[in-house]
Parts: C-alpha cells; structure tokens; sequence
C-alpha cells in the first residue's frame, strides 16, 4: 500500500505519518476510525466461544471472592448467569482465529508487518467493568465495538512501576492520569508499550484489542543462541593457538575475552542464520495444536485442484517470507524453506491471498517447487482445503 495516502483507520493521516509520529511513541485517538463499525459478532456469541476448549478466556471480577478476581476459561455453561449486573469483564484471545469476520479486520492494518500482529483479543465488560490501571509490554489498538467505553492514559511505566499485590493481574499501584475519552463504536484508540491505560465501560461494551508482539530482547538472545548451537559441532570449542606466556596464571587476560568476542561474533554475525530463526520463531503459531493438516502427496493435491477445490490459509497459521541471496524463504508456522527466486510472486500469493484455486495458481501447479511447497503447507496445515 502507498504510505503517503491518508488511512481512513488512522484518522486521515498516512501511514508514514503514523509511523514516524505516533508508532511506539505516543497515543493517538482516532473518532470513527471505522465509521458505522457494526461489531461481527455480540456478546452472546462472545460468551459462547469462552465455553470452548480450544479458546482462551479469562473473567476478571472487580469484587468477587477477592479484590479482581480472576477465573480462567473454558467456562461451564451457567458461568455468566451467576455474575453480578456490574463490574466484571470477560476477555477471549485470538478471536481473529474462530470468527472470519474478525479476522478480516486486521485487512485494515496492513500498514504494519502481519508478523507484529499478535491476535484480536476481544473484551465484553458490563458497566463499571474494567481490567484495572495497568501496562503493557506492546502496542494495541483498542477499537469500540459496541456501546461505550471510557478510557484513561496515564504515565509511562517500567518493571519498577509499582503494582498491588495481585497474584493473577498486573494492576498499577499508581495511577498518574493525562487524558481521557469516551469511546463509541467505530472509535479507536492506538497505545504504544508501557504507557498506563485504564478502560471503564460506560455501558454494556465490547471492545476489541489488536494487539502486537515484539519478543524480549531475553527471548531474542535465549531462542537464537539455541537455534545456532543445533549447527555446531562439539568439537568447536575456545581456542587459543596464539596464547602467550601468563604472568599470573590466575589472571583472565584480555586476550580471553578478545577470541571469545570473536567467536560470539562469527556465530551471532550470520545474517542467514539470524534470518532463518527469526522467520521461524515470529511464525509460530500461538496454538499449533491447530495447525496440523493431512497426509497428501503431490498428486492428489493437484487432482483436487483441478476438481475445484479451494485451499484457504488456516487462521491459526502464521506465513511470511523473505529473500536471501538469490533465493527465497517461506516462513509457515514456525518452519521455513528455501525456495528459488522464480517462485516470488507464489510466494507473495500464498502469504496474502484469501483463497488458492486453480484460477490463481495457474501456472504454479505447472512448477515442480511451486506444487510441492503447496503440498508442504497442506501437510503441514497451514494452508486446508475450504469446506464445499
Ligand atoms: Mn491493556
């Protein structure tokens, strides 16, 4: 997309401008950032996917058996009768993985790497309900998507920050706040890492959070380091060839420390390597219970095709792709593959379309390397055949 167009989400600034401006930065408020914004689906409906096993969902209780009590899904079927008229919030992950309709909102931010994208968490709160003052560690977009809520920002926070004394919940000890709204539907309010928020709903509300993901430079440190020492031997080791005589044997000399920092280097300095883990860790899928796909082998999947059949990505699936020398790399759910630079533009379709048939593939299907990374993914489960 052109980043010096105005987005209608982002209030009529462009893209470029929100990034340079607003991104990791600053909050910003944006009325009708999707105008006439119909939430897809209620509360009923959002009750209901807390039932099931494969979701994720929390309750928070602002007075139940103990101050902000939380109690985690999947949730018997009477749960929500037995809660008070006011002050309780339900939360369900990833929403964008169950319902399409939500999942095609993210259509909207793809100003933004899909690889940042996190998930669609979205909140039903009755009035009064809140998750308390607090932080957090990443960027969210917080769209209203049904009747009102009011949010307030507050100071920027750290890991020193104080909190009460909550075994479940981060809440903020401290609340400094600077602004405040009310959102309606339609209404957005963007908040970049660290910065205090709190939401009150007004009324019956639900609020829907796009939240992002940046791993921890801990994590970045902990998962590449055990990514690279898959490919190195036992007998690589420190060495010291060029050691001098010690004038006191206790003594770690500079030198030491001069070929262990050439030995980080050689290893952390493979931009392939680095690339490959990298594709492969921000890929994986948040429940890859489901992503698993069927036996199949060229062939069949070919004669499907030419069937009729439809191959759509799963939506618990996580695809992007990048080049290396001449070659490409396709990321599929935490796995990657090397793939000659003719299959760009298959690439670059598998990642983005909604639906793989015939009509689009075309000339792939006559692609050795294009057929079989298609029966990859299948198998794989990234990609599944559309119910007829
Ligand atoms: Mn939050």
């Amino acid at each position: 997309m052109n980043p010096d167009i105005p987005v209608q989400l982002l209030g009529g600034i462009t893209a470029r401008e929100f990034l340079r401006d607003y991104w990791q930065k600053k909050p910003l408020l944006i009325r009708q950032a999707i105008p006439d914004f119909e939430s897809p689906l209620d509360a009923d409906e959002l009750a209901g996917l807390a039932l099931e096993e494969e979701v994720e969902s929390r309750l928070i209780i602002e007075n139940g058996v103990r101050p902000w009590e939380m109690r985690r899904g999947p949730f018997p079927e009477d749960e929500f009768s037995k809660l008070p008229e006011t002050e309780w919030t339900l939360l369900v992950q990833a929403v964008d993985q169950f319902v399409p309709e939500v999942a095609e909102l993210l259509e909207n931010f793809r100003f933004l790497p899909s690889w940042r994208i996190d998930d669609v968490m979205i909140s039903y709160a009755a009035p009064g309900g809140s998750v308390g003052p607090h932080f957090d560690n990443y960027d969210v977009f917080l769209l209203q998507g049904h009747g009102k809520r009011h949010w307030k920002i507050g100071q920027m926070c750290d890991t020193d920050s104080p909190l009460l004394e909550h075994t479940d919940l981060r809440i903020l000890a401290d609340f400094q706040g600077t602004d405040e709204w009310t959102l309606e539907p339609g209404d957005m309010l963007y908040l970049p890492p660290r910065l205090a928020h709190w939401g009150v709903a007004v009324d019956d509300c639900l609020t829907y959070s796009v939240g992002f993901r940046a791993p921890s430079a801990a994590e970045v440190l902990t998962h590449f380091t055990d990514f690279l020492s898959q490919f190195m031997s036992d007998e690589e080791r420190y060495t010291d060839a060029d050691a001098q005589p010690v004038s006191d044997p206790h003594q770690i000399q500079r030198d030491a420390l001069d070929r262990l920092k050439a030995l980080l280097a050689e290893h952390m300095g493979d931009e392939r390597l680095l690339l490959t883990w990298f594709g492969q860790f921000m890929t994986e899928p948040r429940y890859p219970e489901l992503v698993v796909g069927p036996e199949l082998d060229d062939a069949e999947l070919l004669d499907s095709l030419e069937q009729g059949a439809i191959l759509i990505r799963n939506p618990s699936a996580r695809l992007a792709w990048s080049e290396v020398d001449d070659d490409l790399l396709l990321f599929a759910s935490g796995q990657s593959r090397l793939l000659p630079g003719r299959l760009r533009e298959l690439l670059k379709l598998v990642c983005a379309a909604d639906a793989l048939h015939i009509d689009n593939l075309g000339q792939w299907l006559a692609d050795e390397d294009g057929r079989s990374l298609l029966c990859e993914l299948v198998k794989q489960g990234s990609l599944g055949f559309a119910d007829e």
